[in-house]
């Protein structure tokens, strides 16, 4: 893990921290604002919304066509930030960062250009079953256009993804393993590097979901030896409306464009039109110019952070949160995988979670409930969804027992009869 600059026995300042996030510090429904809401977005520190601010106040400009100072600016910035981007991730050349508008779009993007052009009648993606609906959908829609089959791979009732059944799953039919790095509706970390390195001895390709991995741990595509790596900016500390694709170049180069027009071509005329190469082939259309600068931003943010004094103060507080929910009569918590980042699953027994969340949001507290986008793991479980409270590095401790005195009152009022 990446130290940044404080040194190992500067202890991680949170209060320092959390006044670089202006959002913070507000009143929400008469209490102080406790945001746990983070696997759904993160929000973002004074740097990255000054640097959305200085390029629409500053040099706003199209990018890669105009020949005037401002375009230069834009256009300087924007490939500064791929530069960023791509040594976040230690890609071996920039030119394997494709931006896209997110996780979603990221995979979208391989399903209708490496597995539209790659898969064929009898072959098999696996997924288990704890995947986020984009990382299932685009491959069931692929799989009816190619004859392709999508096969779940089965998940542990502790939540984890069931090894032996994804090795006796394995053979040559299977062309593609799609996997989340850290599921966003428990909180698992899935052994991705050992699930690559499975994929890889019958000859299938693996994408890794990293949505809810970029903020919570260093990413290394070469280390992981993954074939393609999707993360989106706004859960990392950026804005929306911006992602990352990476690809094996090999896999890149060869793959169709999946969306027409400017930007994409090299030369187009009615008898033929030519592509250009790397990333640019894959990015038609003005892409998100303020949300690439505004990701650079926020890696510049991270790369400055005591990252691995951040990543303990992150398990403190998920191991607090959880000793709490253990302890806690009545709840049960959803999920109990060996490791976990950044997400308390729970019920609250006799109480549905949308109850829940709304009595917790009227106390100032601001969780998701429902089936976060993971709806065959929760009909696995019998649920119809999850309360979900997840963490970011400035969150306090205070925090997690604020949540846990508003769950006791919470209980009270929807469970009076209940000790
Ligand atoms: N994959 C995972 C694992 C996710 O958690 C999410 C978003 C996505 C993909 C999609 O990312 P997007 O940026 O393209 O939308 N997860 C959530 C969530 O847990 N609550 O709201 C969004």
């Amino acid at each position: 893990m990446n130290s940044g600059p404080a040194s190992a026995t500067t202890p991680f300042d949170v209060e320092a921290v959390r006044a670089e996030f202006p959002i913070l510090d507000q009143q929400v429904n008469g209490h102080p604002l406790v945001y746990l809401d983070n696997a759904a977005t993160s929000q973002k520190p004074k740097a990255v919304i000054d640097a959305i601010c200085d390029y629409y106040t500053g040099y706003n400009s199209n990018v890669h066509r105009g020949a005037h100072f401002l375009a230069d600016k834009a256009t300087r910035r924007f490939e500064q930030a791929r530069h960023k981007a791509a040594a976040f991730i230690n890609s071996p050349r920039v030119e394997q960062v494709i931006w896209t508008r997110g996780t979603t779009e990221a995979i979208n993007l391989v399903a209708n250009s490496w597995a539209a052009s790659n898969l064929g009648p009898g072959d098999r993606v696996l997924v288990p079953a704890l995947e986020h609906h984009s990382n299932i959908v685009p491959w069931q829609m692929v799989a009816q256009r190619t004859g392709a089959r999508v096969h779940p791979i089965a998940v542990t009732g502790d939540g984890e993804i069931d090894l032996a059944a994804l090795e006796a799953g394995l053979d040559e039919r299977v062309k593609l393993i799609a996997v989340g790095h850290i599921s966003n509706a428990l909180g698992t970390v899935n052994p991705v590097q050992t699930i690559i390195a499975l994929g890889h001895n019958v000859g299938a390709k693996v994408l890794i979901d990293g949505a809810q991995a970029v903020a919570h741990t260093p990413v290394d595509v070469q280390a992981l030896d993954c074939d393609f790596y999707a993360f989106s900016g706004h859960k990392m500390f950026g804005p929306t409306g911006i992602g990352v694709l990476w690809g094996r170049e090999s896999l890149l180069s060869a793959m169709p464009p999946w969306q027409g027009g400017g930007e994409m071509i090299e030369t187009v005329s009615f008898d033929g039109t030519t592509y250009q190469g790397l990333p640019y082939r894959f990015e038609a259309g003005t892409p998100d110019i303020a949300g690439a600068i505004g990701l650079g931003a926020a890696i510049d943010y991270l790369n400055a952070l005591d990252r691995a004094g951040a990543a303990a103060h992150e398990t403190a507080l998920l191991d607090r949160a959880i000793e709490q929910a253990e302890s806690f009569p009545g709840v049960q918590r959803i999920g109990q995988a060996h490791q976990v980042a950044g997400v308390l699953s729970f019920l609250l027994e006799g109480a549905h979670p949308a109850d829940v969340g709304m009595l917790l949001d009227q106390q100032g507290i601001a969780v998701r409930t429902g089936h976060h986008c993971a709806q065959p793991l929760m009909t696995q479980y019998h649920i119809p969804g999850t309360v979900r409270a997840s963490f970011a590095f400035y969150n306090t401790t205070d925090e997690v027992d604020r949540l846990f005195e508003a769950l006791t009152k919470v209980k009270h009022m929807l469970l009076p009869e209940v000790k």
